[in-house]
């Protein structure tokens, strides 16, 4: 008997309507585990809190024998060490990062993949060497497109056996505040979130962000890898090409007031006033402003919007909520300054991804 590849990992799947979670979705759900909403009250995500999503295996990476390839269509390739990265010019970029398929668990009919509900964000201080720097060192050819990372995690999906790579066009890449990473919020890169460097692309979906990155080929043609032109792509029938998923829509969260139900998670607050507060961000522009309704959606008003601390960082709101018994339902929507804003309700697609649309929270307010 022969086991071949595609007999394991198979095409994706829809569920069925109302089939409930699979064992393999709470094993996903379990080693990818999302940032819990209370969270969103910090400007940077504490240690460990941020949201953390691998295809494959975290690869144990040796530091001291760890090179970086920067090869290709170049004029002189290099193949640097930690330490050399770590002596040039250090950058420090504060970036909200977001999973492409956040949101995705809230579809219907149900991607089969990691079921993320809303929590695949988190903002970090990522510091490295601009990405820019080092191309500009080994001279970027005239013929070159796009850019190939790989990381040095490897597996099957889809029937498709392939480290994890990502590519990005020339241009995409040099832009200034692309890092490759060795920092996150002052220390060494955790295992889980790409040690000893990752590639950090602010403004865009957490695909692009390639982790435990160890080559970086500049190519004369376009980038023909899985995870660019079958995987992250918005298309509704499975023969579709569909389009590249690329930068994040923009998203409002609250942090939910109240107590949980421990089983349930459903929320119970006492009436009167409650401060709320809550993140928003765009991959496209500024938060110019962000609704909120408690009666889920008759009505809305707006929220106070603070500035970021940084080009790529998630925005603070605020705003009073007078709670009157009964049962409430939350929701929040955000607007960027590109035009963009949270739909009323989800965009489908296949992959479940870049599923903006909000999730009302139920919230119980006692009697008096
Ligand atoms: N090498 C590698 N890089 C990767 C991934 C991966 O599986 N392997 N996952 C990507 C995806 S889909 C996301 S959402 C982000 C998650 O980054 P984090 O775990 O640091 O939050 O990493 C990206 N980089
Ligand atoms: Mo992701």
């Amino acid at each position: 008997m022969t086991t071949s590849i595609t007999e394991i990992s198979g095409p994706p799947r829809i569920a069925d309507p109302g089939e409930g979670l699979s064992f393999e979705e709470l094993a996903l759900a379990a080693r990818n585990h999302a940032m819990p909403p209370e969270a969103l009250r910090y400007e940077v995500t504490p240690p460990g809190l941020h949201y953390v999503l691998n295809h494959f295996d975290i690869p144990l990476v040796d530091a001291d024998t760890w090179r970086l390839e920067v090869r290709g269509a170049v004029d002189k390739p290099i193949s640097v060490d930690l330490e050399t990265l770590q002596e040039m010019p250090r950058h420090t970029v504060r970036v909200t990062m977001e999973c492409a398929g956040n949101g995705r668990a809230h579809l219907a009919p149900r991607p089969v993949s990691q079921p993320w509900l809303n929590g695949a964000v988190g903002t970090a201080d990522w510091t490295g060497v601009r990405l820019a720097e080092l191309l500009e060192d080994v001279g970027v050819g005239a013929e070159a497109v796009d850019v190939a990372f790989s990381g040095a995690d490897h597996g099957v999906e889809r029937g498709m056996e392939d480290d994890y790579r990502r590519g990005l066009s020339v241009s995409e890449a040099t832009s200034p505040d692309v890092l490759v990473a060795y920092e996150m919020n002052g220390a060494p890169l955790p295992p889980q979130h790409g040690f000893p460097a990752r590639l950090v692309v602010p403004g865009w979906y957490g695909m692009a962000h390639v982790k435990w990155l160890r080559d970086v080929e500049v190519l004369a043609s376009p980038f023909d890898g899985f995870q660019n032109t079958v995987n992250y792509r918005l298309r509704t029938d499975p023969d579709e090409s569909g389009t590249p998923v690329t930068r994040i829509e923009p998203r409002a969260l609250l942090v939910p007031p109240g107590f949980p139900d421990f089983m349930t998670r459903t929320r119970v607050a006492r009436p009167g006033q409650h401060a709320l507060e809550g993140r928003a961000w765009s991959g496209w522009g500024e938060i110019t402003r962000v609704e909120v309704s408690d009666d889920d959606g008759a009505t809305w008003s707006d929220a106070e919007v603070e500035a970021a601390s940084g080009a790529h960082g998630w925005q603070r709101f605020t705003t009073i909520w007078v709670a009157s018994p009964g049962e409430r339902r939350l929701r929040v929507r955000a607007h960027d300054s590109s035009g963009r804003s949270q739909p009323d309700t989800p965009v489908w697609s296949r992959g479940g991804f870049a599923n903006n649309a909000d999730a009302p929270i139920p919230v119980f307010v006692l009697e008096g």
